[in-house]
């Protein structure tokens, strides 16, 4: 939880926050005070709460940094904004899309960036094989020389409710897809992310799991110019805890199809496995589009809330309504007509 007043021997939030953010948040805490029914004389009172200290965003920031940049990485960010996308709300705020993370290996409650020192996402390849004609290694420096990385605003949308809008850079994974030919065999494509116990803490706790984390898309959503490999978020390389150095974007579809850190990429002609689906079918389906009408056995999935914007468990926080396809069915109704 965090602090909502600051104590008086704290650094103002305003000299390591730009201002509009801190005006944000002062503008969310009085919302919240107002919730709890402490207006007027409470809520000037210094001590309202103060579970434990808020990091920084540098903190935050720091954490989350790969390795220096390698000199092909430094020619590639910030890279060219692609105009043909835009949020349609507010981007969210860095530190709130840094800091709420979904990355299991590390940890099962959204403090990932806190777990990700051991993580080395560098050097790193990954494999793409299957049912193509030139299957094939990449290392990064392959990716960032191969491919024309472009920046793309994107709604995110997670399976629990919240949403995100943030700036993704990367490219579509049709441009990888065509370079190693698939065959007319290949009907899906899995993806896999790393095992590596010693460096993710929570995979090394939880046996239970099933290591590594696997998702799959069909053939046509994998060559959807919405799909993209990214390797970077608000103009720099991707953080560790948001899945350095390259994760799959799918943003017309809940978050836990968008497979973090990715080792190999196989084509086949079986629908794969995934990791959700495998711990628990009847919650996590393979198709998993957002559907505001179909509920999630535990909860509605009518409306989402942003990143950012709850002060407590119990405030509302922004609230939309959910939107078929996440608002991407111009890219994507088709393919899921019969
Ligand atoms: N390897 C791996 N990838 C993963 C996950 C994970 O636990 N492990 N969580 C997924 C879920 S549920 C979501 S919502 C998104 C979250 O991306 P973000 O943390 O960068 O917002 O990552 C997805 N990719
Ligand atoms: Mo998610």
């Amino acid at each position: 939880m965090k602090n909502f007043v600051r104590r008086p021997w704290d650094l103002p939030q305003r000299l390591h926050t730009p201002e509009d953010v801190y005006r944000d948040r002062k503008l969310h805490r009085r919302r919240f005070l107002q919730a709890m029914g402490m207006t007027g004389v409470a809520a000037a009172l210094p001590f309202v709460s103060g579970c434990s200290e808020e990091a920084t965003d540098e903190q935050i920031e720091k954490a989350g940094k790969a390795d220096p940049l390698t000199k092909e990485q430094a020619g590639v960010y910030p890279a060219k904004r692609n105009d043909a996308f835009d949020y349609g709300r507010k981007e969210t705020v860095k530190r709130d899309a840094l800091e709420y993370t979904n990355f299991y290996e590390f940890s099962p409650s959204k403090d990932s960036w806190q777990h990700v020192g051991a993580f080395k996402p560098s050097p790193w390849n990954f494999e793409v094989t299957g049912l193509c004609a030139k299957p094939r290694t990449f290392d990064m420096d392959d990716v960032y020389k191969r491919f024309s990385l472009e920046e793309r605003d994107y709604r995110h949308r997670c399976v629990e409710t919240w949403a995100m809008c943030v700036p993704w850079t990367g490219f579509p994974l049709a441009d990888l897809l065509k370079l190693v030919e698939p065959k007319k065999s290949a009907k899906y494509v899995a993806f896999e992310t790393f095992e590596r116990p010693k460096e993710a803490p929570y995979q090394a706790q939880s046996s239970q799991y099933p290591w590594p984390y696997q998702e799959g898309l069909t053939i046509g959503e994998a060559m959807n110019e919405l799909t993209l490999l990214a390797t970077g978020l608000y103009g720099e390389p991707m953080p560790k805890q948001n899945g350095a150095p390259i994760r799959l974007v799918v943003p017309w579809k809940y978050g836990f199809k968008g497979t973090k850190s990715i080792m190999k990429i196989r084509l086949t002609d079986k629908k794969p496995p995934t990791f959700w689906t495998t711990v628990n079918a009847a919650e996590y389906a393979f198709e998993a589009n957002v559907e505001p009408d179909v509920p999630h056995p535990r909860w509605s999935q009518k409306t989402e809330w942003m990143l950012g914007s709850k002060l407590s468990p119990f405030d509302e926080g922004d609230r939309y309504d959910s939107v078929i396809y996440n608002g991407y069915g111009d890219y994507v109704a088709k393919l899921y007509k019969s």
